[in-house]
């Protein structure tokens, strides 16, 4: 389904699903930087053609393709987002190196342990569910 984001000179497409956090993410770049974009939602259990295309190494969403150009991981594509449209105020990131250091070191953790504890919860029982649960608590400290 696709779902039209606006006019504009650029052409902007987000491959993503309802419900995946990461192509939130871009929508929420987007749409704090003013950028208008067409969207695509993607069937996880049928992918398309063009993800297949633009994605090859990890088939995952969410996927921008700037001017037919393709851009993948989400992290990566909100980094791409502040450069490449980096006179649309907010910046994404801070201009200070140190700080800027400090918000990728956070990104990473969010996604490599908040999220990774948060799925665990979410998707077992008993103690491998507790266990999420306490990994959970000692990441939000
Ligand atoms: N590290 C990736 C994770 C993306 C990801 O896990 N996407 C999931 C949906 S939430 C996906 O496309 N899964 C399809 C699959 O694993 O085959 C990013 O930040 O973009």
């Amino acid at each position: 389904m696709a779902e039209k984001g606006g006019g504009g000179g650029e052409e902007v497409k987000v491959l993503k699903t309802w419900s995946s956090l990461f192509g939130l993410r871009v929508i929420w770049a987007l749409k704090l930087k003013g950028i208008p974009y067409d969207s695509i939602d993607e069937d996880l259990a049928n992918k398309s053609d063009l993800l297949l295309h633009y994605n090859p190494v990890h088939k995952k969403v969410p996927v921008l393709i700037h001017n037919g150009k393709p851009v993948c991981e989400s992290l990566v594509i909100l980094e791409y987002i502040d450069e490449a449209w980096s006179q649309n105020p907010p910046r994404l990131l801070p201009r200070d190196p140190v700080q800027r250091a400090s918000a990728r070191f956070w990104a990473k953790f969010a996604d490599e342990k908040a999220f990774q504890s948060m799925r665990q919860a979410l998707t077992n029982e008993g103690k491998e569910q507790e266990e999420g649960l306490a990994s959970i608590a000692e990441n939000l400290k």
